[in-house]
C-alpha cells in the first residue's frame, strides 16, 4: 500500500495559533550595564514586566556569532542525523514536541543540562565537539552575567549578602540548562487565513533566572501585567533576561515570572539560545527573609527546587505551575 503523505496545511492543524502579531512593543524596559542607575532600571523592571533588554553587557559577539553559526549547521543536517542526539528525554534533540505531556511546536532544538558543564560529553550522542565546547564557553559567560544581574537585585533589595541570590546559580550544583532554538520558516502560514503559528506556546520558566538571545528574526512576545500580548523586537547584539518562577517567590509575588512565547516566521528562520540559570536541587524556595517587610506572610509554601522540578515535568507548557505552591 502507497501511504501519502498527508498536505503540510493538514499537519499544521496540531498547531496552536494566535491572533495576528500586535506592532513591535517600544515599551520593553532598557538596561545599560554601565549606567550607575542600572540597579534600581533592574530592580523596577522585575517588577512591572519581570523582562527587560540588557546591552552594554560585556559578552563577546563573536562567541555569540560562533555558536549560532555552529547550531546552524547542526539544524541543517538530515533530520536522521539529527534525531541521534534524540529524543530528548529530558536533555538532547526534539522537533515538534515540547517536554512529556503532549505539548507541540513549530520547532526543533537541543537542550542541554549544564550541570557539570565542565564534562568533555554532553550526556547524548551525536553532538559535535566544536558545538559542545562553544556551548560551554557561552554558557560559563551568559552565567558570569546572568550573577551580575541577580546581585545587583541582591544589592538593591539590601538582602545582606551580595551573593544571596547569585550563589544559587554559580553553585557547581545548579541544576541550570541551555536550549538551542531553531524556529523554521513555515512559508504555508498564509493558508492559516491571517493567523500566526505558535513556535513555543505560552508559558513561563520554572528556575530563577532566564537570560536569552536570539537572532534578527522576531518572534518572541511577552504578556504584560493587564494580560495582552505584545511582541519583543529582535536584537541580535543585547540579551533579554527574564525572572523565571523561583524569583518570584523568593521576592514574594514582587517580581513577576513573565508569561511568554513565539511565534513562526513564514519567511525567516528564528534561531534563539536560552540558558536557564536554577538553584541545586536540594536548594529550598522561600521567600528570602531580607525582602520581606514585618509581618508579612509568604504567599508560597517552601518547596525544594527538586520538587518543582518534578512537578512542572507533570504540566503541560501553558499550566500555572506555581498555584500548586501557593497558599490558600
Ligand atoms: C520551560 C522552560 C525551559 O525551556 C524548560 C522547559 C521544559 C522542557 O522543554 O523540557 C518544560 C517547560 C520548560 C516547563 C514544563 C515542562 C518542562 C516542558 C514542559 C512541558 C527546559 C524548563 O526547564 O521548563
Amino acid at each position: 500500500m502507497v501511504v501519502l503523505s498527508q498536505p503540510i496545511v493538514d499537519n499544521l492543524a496540531q498547531f496552536k495559533t494566535c491572533k495576528p502579531a500586535p506592532d513591535i512593543f517600544s515599551g520593553i524596559p532598557v538596561v545599560d550595564l554601565s549606567d550607575p542607575n542600572a540597579k534600581a532600571r533592574v530592580v523596577e523592571a522585575c517588577r512591572e514586566f519581570g523582562f527587560f533588554k540588557l546591552i552594554n553587557h560585556g559578552v563577546s559577539m563573536e562567541l555569540f556569532n560562533l555558536l549560532e553559526a555552529e547550531a546552524v549547521k547542526f539544524f541543517k543536517l538530515p533530520q536522521q542525523e539529527k534525531e541521534k542526539s534524540g529524543p530528548p528525554n529530558p536533555f538532547g534533540y526534539g522537533n515538534k514536541r515540547i517536554g512529556p505531556n503532549g505539548d507541540v511546536g513549530w520547532v526543533e532544538y537541543l537542550l542541554f543540562s549544564t550541570t557539570n558543564s565542565h564534562n568533555p560529553n554532553p550526556i547524548f550522542p551525536g553532538i559535535p565537539q566544536t558545538l559542545w565546547c562553544l556551548v560551554n564557553e557561552y554558557v560559563s559567560a551568559v552565567r558570569n552575567m546572568g550573577c551580575e544581574v541577580l546581585e545587583m537585585i541582591a544589592d538593591e533589595l539590601q538582602m545582606g549578602a551580595k551573593d544571596a541570590l547569585s550563589r544559587l546559580i554559580r553553585d557547581e550544583n545548579s541544576d541550570s540548562c541551555f536550549r538551542l532554538n531553531h524556529y523554521p520558516p513555515c512559508p504555508e502560514l498564509q493558508a492559516l487565513s491571517g493567523r500566526n503559528l505558535i513556535g513555543f506556546g505560552e508559558h513561563t520558566d520554572p528556575q530563577i533566572i532566564s537570560v536569552l538571545r536570539s537572532n534578527n528574526t522576531s518572534g518572541l512576545q511577552i504578556c504584560l501585567k493587564d494580560g495582552s500580548w505584545v511582541s519583543v523586537p529582535s536584537d541580535h547584539t543585547s540579551f533579554y533576561i527574564n525572572v523565571g518562577d523561583s524569583l518570584q517567590v523568593m521576592s514574594n509575588g514582587r517580581f513577576r515570572s513573565v508569561k511568554h512565547r513565539v511565534l513562526a516566521d513564514s519567511l525567516k528562520s528564528r534561531v534563539s539560545m536560552i540558558y536557564f540559570g536554577g538553584p541545586g536541587l536540594s536548594e529550598k524556595i522561600r521567600p528570602l527573609s531580607s525582602v520581606m517587610e514585618d509581618g508579612e506572610e509568604s504567599l508560597y509554601k517552601e518547596f525544594t527546587w527538586s520538587e518543582y522540578k518534578k512537578s512542572a515535568y507533570k504540566s503541560r507548557l501553558g499550566d500555572n505551575r506555581l498555584s500548586l505552591f501557593e497558599k490558600s
